[in-house]
C-alpha cells in the first residue's frame, strides 16, 4: 500500500470535521424516534423488560443445527401490561384453540461456548451420570448447575414476514450483478423494501444500547460507533463480534462507496484495530474486518470478529474484506460502482424474483 497516500486520509479522517449533510433518513428515523427502543441493560429481567415465554406458542422451527447447537423458531408470544415492543397487537390460537393477544416473534436460541475460568467449578459442581462403559472408553450426562448451563437467546418482536424468512432454511442462488443490475434492478428494491434500521439509529442518537458502547469517533464525516454485535454475548473472546456502524447517513451498502470514503474506512479500519486491541487483547492480525454485499442493513457497517471463529456470513460468497476494499478504492475511485458483484439470495427473496423478471437468471 502506498504509505504516503495512507498518511494522507488518515491525516484527512482527524481533520475532516466537514459539515453533514441532510439525509433523507433522519427525517424518518425522527418520525420513528419513539418506537422500539428498549435499552438492553444486563441484570433486568425478561419480565421487566416485557418479554415472557410462558405464553410463547411455537408456530414452525425455521432452522436448526446440530452442530452450531442453535435453533430459530417462530411464534407468538403473549404480551405483558405496558410492553413496550411497539403497537400491533393482534389475536391468536395457540394449541388447544384458546385465544390470546400476542405478536409474531423470532426466537434464536444458542448453547454457549464453554468457559475456561468456570471450568473449575463446572467440574467439580455438577452431576454426572453414566451412559455407557466399554473398556477404557465411558461416556455421561453432565448436569450443570443453571448459573452455568446458560442458552443465549435472541428475540425479534414484532417480527416481520420479512425476519421470518431470513432464517427459515432455504435454497440459495448465487446472483452476479453489474453496475446496470444495481441500478434497474437492486436499488429500487431496497428503496422500496429493505429492513428498518431505526435500531442503527437508536444506536447513533445514544437511544439503545449506550451502555454497550466499546468506542466512538463522534465526527460527522469520519465517525463511528464500536459495539458488541448483538450475537456475541461478550462472555468469552473465541468468538468475539464487533460491528463498527458509520455516523454518516446515507451510505447504503458496499455499491455507494467512493474514494471520498476512504478516510472513513481507514479510520474504521485503523481505529477500530487499536480499539479492540486495547479492549479485548487482540492484535490486527487475529481479526477479520469485512463488509456483508448484500447486507440486511442498508446503512454502512463494518463487521470485527475473531479470526478462529467462523461467524455465520464470513463465506466468500459475501464478507469483503476491509483491507481489499479499501486497496480497490484507492485503485480506482469507482471500482465498486462499475464492479460486477457476486452474493447469493434464497429462494423466497422478492430480489430473486426481481432478477429472474429482468431475465438475469
Ligand atoms: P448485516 O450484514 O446487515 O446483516 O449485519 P446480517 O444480520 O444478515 O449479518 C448486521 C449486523 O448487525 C449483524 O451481524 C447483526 O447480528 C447485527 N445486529 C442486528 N441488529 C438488529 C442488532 C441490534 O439491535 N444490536 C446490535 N448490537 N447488533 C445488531
Amino acid at each position: 500500500m502506498d504509505t504516503k497516500k495512507e498518511t494522507n486520509y488518515l491525516e484527512m479522517a482527524e481533520m475532516g470535521k466537514r459539515d453533514r449533510e441532510e439525509d433523507n433518513n433522519r427525517n424518518e428515523a425522527e418520525k420513528r424516534s419513539k418506537v422500539g427502543v428498549d435499552d438492553q441493560v444486563e441484570g433486568v429481567t425478561a419480565e421487566q423488560s416485557g418479554l415472557t415465554l410462558d405464553g410463547f406458542c411455537t408456530q414452525t422451527v425455521l432452522r436448526e443445527s446440530a452442530r452450531e447447537k442453535t435453533i430459530f423458531i417462530h411464534g407468538k408470544v403473549r404480551l405483558n401490561k405496558g410492553l413496550r415492543f411497539g403497537a400491533h397487537r393482534i389475536n391468536y390460537s395457540c394449541m388447544g384453540g384458546s385465544t390470546h393477544e400476542g405478536q409474531e416473534a423470532v426466537l434464536i436460541l444458542e448453547k454457549t461456548p464453554f468457559r475456561e475460568e468456570t471450568l473449575g467449578e463446572l467440574l467439580k459442581t455438577s452431576d454426572l451420570k453414566l451412559q455407557m462403559r466399554n473398556d477404557i472408553y465411558s461416556t455421561y450426562h453432565l448436569l450443570p448447575h443453571a448459573h452455568l448451563n446458560e442458552i443465549k437467546m435472541t428475540a425479534i418482536c414484532p417480527a416481520t414476514e420479512k425476519h421470518i424468512n431470513k432464517y427459515l432454511r432455504q435454497e440459495i442462488f448465487l446472483i452476479q450483478e453489474n453496475s446496470k443490475d444495481y441500478k434497474s434492478i437492486t436499488l429500487p428494491y431496497i428503496q422500496a423494501g429493505s429492513f428498518s434500521v431505526q435500531w442503527v439509529y437508536n444506536i447513533l442518537e445514544k437511544k439503545a444500547e449506550t451502555e454497550r458502547i466499546v468506542f466512538e469517533d463522534s465526527d460527522p464525516e469520519t465517525g463511528f460507533i464500536l459495539l458488541p454485535d448483538f450475537k456475541w454475548d461478550q462472555k468469552q473472546v473465541d468468538d468475539l463480534y464487533l460491528i463498527a456502524i458509520c455516523h454518516q447517513r446515507g451510505i447504503k451498502s458496499l455499491r455507494d462507496l467512493t474514494a471520498d470514503h476512504l478516510p472513513l474506512l481507514l479510520n474504521i479500519q485503523q481505529r477500530g484495530q487499536d480499539e479492540i486491541q486495547k479492549r479485548y487483547g487482540i492484535p490486527a492480525n487475529q481479526l477479520r474486518v469485512y463488509l456483508h454485499y448484500q447486507p440486511s442493513y442498508y446503512h454502512l457497517h463494518v463487521h470485527f470478529t475473531a479470526l478462529g471463529y467462523d461467524a455465520p456470513g464470513c463465506g466468500v460468497e459475501r464478507a469483503h474484506l476491509l483491507s481489499d476494499v479499501i486497496q480497490n478504492l484507492q485503485t480506482d475511485a469507482q471500482y465498486y460502482q462499475s464492479r460486477t458483484l457476486t452474493f447469493t439470495l434464497r429462494a423466497d427473496d422478492a430480489l430473486l424474483q426481481k432478477f429472474r423478471d429482468a431475465g438475469r437468471l
